[in-house]
């Protein structure tokens, strides 16, 4: 075991800020204070400074002094993170790395179909970029205005395409990094075909900070869409939505960027607490599904090709109703009742969050089960399972009974994460989707992933950064 992370000396406050400027380093609290809380409030860390660095070759000078120093360091991009990955711990020892002054596209090129962005590109500029450009950086997730490219890669965040272009790992062809010592790895090569030795790309991606901190990457483009249509749609339970997919996919996979499942009460939640959205259909259900296709043909027919598949599941009662979006302002729209299903269940009080997958086959069984579970578990308490569907990930979440007590429910959370978890054993799944480990779920890790699987994780963290210094707390237990 490394040695405790070590208390930074006044010394060390003085190199660094010697190092980085008066922009570079934040002391003032209330500077601080948005880099110590984590998005849901789950978490409230402590610092003594936040450090930003303006290049790679800075942020490597930091590091290494932090590591000479035995000091902690806790990487942070957007500070989106669900499972308080990117907050500092409350003892005041751990230092906070921001990536936001990093935040330059390095370069696009529309023939390789590659963008090298740094890693405090917000992934809305990316996308933007991607798209002056007339091309596609197809990641998309809620918190695009805010998550950052270090931070999706450090996730290795899905979000809504997975369905079709995969997770950021997918979306990653080179990185640079700067390693736990303080050297930087320079592996930002755009190469579609490259087998030298051991991936080490792929070890930085999904390690939350934890090997290492991220700087800059080449991520893939595609060919943009001509031609997109979305559909909301009400369906009569968790199994016609599944045969949705199918029909969708059999007809034509490739067409098919996104599918996602939303319930009735998520659905009415983001309808009571967000302004400007409202329900697009007359017919209130239980269980809805939002469609997205697209192509980058400009002759795909997609209209027609969505049409013909609403028609046969609404004459085989798996669709009740169906809304398909008229204009890119309509799509938009539909697409916000989804898109703001966490913003409208935070308003709405306490949740519970469960980021689980599970074969797609078994998504209809996992709702099922874990909403009778949870129902009964919490008299009173709302299950609004909503998510991916169509690559397996739902977030299988919980809102507290009206009126009670959100400290009362919270201190049920064990509870009902380990209800949902044994549904989720029972199908073959995973307790972690999309979101992470962070500092939320290390406790899992023993019970998911004990035994060699584990071992070999603590040594390559033993092998990568001996001395414990980067983000420590987090992902290991
Ligand atoms: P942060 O929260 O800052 O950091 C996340 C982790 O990565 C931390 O462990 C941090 O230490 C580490 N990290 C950050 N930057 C670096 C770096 N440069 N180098 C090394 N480590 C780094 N996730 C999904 O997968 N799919 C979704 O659909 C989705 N939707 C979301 C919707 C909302 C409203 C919110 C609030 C979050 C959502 N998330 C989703 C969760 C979140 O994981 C993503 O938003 C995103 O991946 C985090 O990016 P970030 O820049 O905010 O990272
Ligand atoms: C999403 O898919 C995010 O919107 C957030 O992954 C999920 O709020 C959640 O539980
Ligand atoms: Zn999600």
């Amino acid at each position: 075991m490394p040695d405790a992370p070590a208390v930074p000396a006044a010394g060390l406050l003085d190199a660094l800020r010697a190092l980085l400027g008066p922009r570079g380093l934040l002391t003032d609290p209330a500077d601080l204070a948005p880099h110590l809380a984590d998005w849901r409030g789950l978490y409230r860390g402590a610092a003594p400074c936040v450090l930003r660095p303006a290049s790679t070759a800075e942020l490597a000078a930091c590091v290494r002094l932090c590591a000479e120093a035995g000091v902690a360091m806790v990487p942070q991009g957007g500070n989106t993170s669900m499972v308080g990955g990117a907050t500092p711990d409350e003892s005041g020892r751990q230092v906070v790395v921001s990536l936001a002054r990093m935040n330059r596209i390095r370069d696009l090129d529309p023939v390789d179909m590659t963008m090298t962005a740094e890693a405090g590109v917000v992934l809305k500029a990316a996308q933007d970029a991607a798209a002056a450009a007339g091309c596609l950086f197809p990641l998309s997730l809620g918190a695009e205005g805010t998550a950052t490219i270090g931070g999706v890669l450090s996730t290795n965040a899905g979000g809504n395409t997975t369905v079709r272009y995969g997770n950021a790992r997918e979306l990653m062809l080179g990185l640079e990094a700067v390693l736990p010592d303080g050297q930087v790895w320079n592996g930002l090569r755009r190469l579609r075909k490259d087998n030298t030795g051991y991936a080490l790309r792929h070890l930085l991606v999904g390690a939350e900070g934890t090997l290492g901190i991220i700087t800059a990457a080449v991520l893939r483009l595609f060919p943009r869409p001509r031609e997109t249509e979305v559909a909301f749609c009400a369906v009569r339970d968790e199994d016609a939505a599944l045969a949705l997919f199918r029909r969708f996919r059999d007809r034509d996979e490739s067409a098919v960027r996104a599918f996602e499942y939303m319930s009735g009460t998520g659905v009415d939640l983001a309808v009571r607490h967000i302004e400007g959205v409202a329900h697009p259909l007359a017919t209130r259900a239980a269980h809805y599904a939002l469609v997205d296709l697209a192509s980058s043909r400009p002759d795909a027919g997609l209209r027609r090709l969505m049409e013909d598949v609403l028609e046969a599941a609404l004459e085989a009662g798996e669709v009740l109703d169906a809304a398909i979006g008229g204009s890119e302002a309509q799509r938009a729209a539909l697409w916000r009742i989804r898109e703001e299903h966490p913003e409208a269940q935070k308003r709405e009080g306490a949740s519970v969050k469960n980021d689980v997958s599970v074969p797609v086959s078994r998504v209809p069984e996992l709702i099922r089960r874990c909403s009778a579970a949870l129902a009964a578990l919490v008299p009173g308490s709302r299950p609004v399972p909503f998510g991916h569907m169509g690559d397996g990930n739902i977030h299988m979440n919980l809102v507290q009974p009206e009126g009670m007590d959100p400290a009362a429910f919270l201190a049920r959370s064990d509870a009902i994460m380990d209800a949902v978890n044994a549904v989720v054993r029972d199908l073959d799944g995973s307790f972690s989707a999309e979101h992470g480990i962070g500092r939320l779920k290390t406790d899992m890790m023993e019970a998911w992933r004990g035994g060699a699987e584990l071992d070999l994780m603590r040594r390559i963290k033993a092998a990568v950064d001996p001395r414990g210094v980067m983000n420590p707390g987090k992902v290991l237990p």
